[in-house]
């Protein structure tokens, strides 16, 4: 990876590698078989290295628990303060998970946090869910992660972690919809569901696919 080239400000983005996403109550299929990968990415010459955690209070609007119905069942949901059929979304309701402040909560053990620049905490409003590591689904607040990455000048954005389907997803869109030049690194992705499909989608809207050994080579 070049780090001379002006045009070219990489930073590595690692979503959500806590304990629960890996082998806790919402564990990712095959979690922890890309921490290795995502270290060794976290060596390479990145501008800047960010995390994002999820960071739910204990009644998070996307817990079954807090509907009192079951998990992976689906509700609709509104942004908040705003009349009831203003751009209603479907919610997956999921099992408790990355409750602030919780052993759920915590960086998966092995993954080099050493490494990370800055953390970047979503989800913690109690009534919206934000898969996007930048922002909710009604971009009614942003995250950190932009302003970090525009102070930084960063032009291209690299995206590991999990899931696939729901998080990295989200967050590659956002990235691509906000002007940056955007990968998601495949071998060091791991999703919820084995169906795949996130791929093609992502492909359709702008990110670039690539892999472990191709970004070492940048
Ligand atoms: C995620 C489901 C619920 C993710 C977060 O990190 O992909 N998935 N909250
Ligand atoms: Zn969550």
């Amino acid at each position: 990876m070049s780090t001379t080239d002006s045009t070219f400000t990489p930073a590595l983005v690692v979503i959500d590698m806590q304990y629960d996403f890996v082998y806790g109550s919402l564990a990712v299929p095959g979690g922890s078989t890309i921490i290795d990968t995502i270290n060794s990415l976290l060596k390479c010459p990145f501008a800047i290295k960010l995390a994002s955690k999820d960071f739910h209070p204990a009644d998070h609007i996307s817990f079954a628990k807090t509907h009192d119905k079951p998990v992976l069942s689906k509700i609709i949901i509104y942004p908040p303060g705003k009349p009831l059929n203003n751009r209603p979304l479907e919610q997956v309701l999921w099992p408790v998970h990355c409750v602030a402040n919780t052993p759920g909560f915590e960086f998966v053990e092995g993954l080099d946090r050493e490494a990370l620049d800055y953390t970047v905490h979503k989800g913690t409003d109690p009534g919206i869910e934000t898969y996007s590591a930048f922002r909710d689904p009604w971009h009614l607040a942003n995250t950190s992660l932009h302003g970090i990455l525009e102070s930084h000048g960063v032009t291209d954005v690299f995206v590991v972690g999990v899931a696939g389907d729901f998080c990295v997803k989200w967050t590659a869109l956002d990235a691509v919809n906000l002007g940056y030049k955007t990968w998601v690194v495949r071998d060091a992705v791991k999703s919820v569901s084995d169906a795949g499909t996130e791929w093609e989608e992502m492909k359709n809207k702008g990110v670039r696919i690539t892999n472990s050994d191709e970004v070492k080579k940048l």
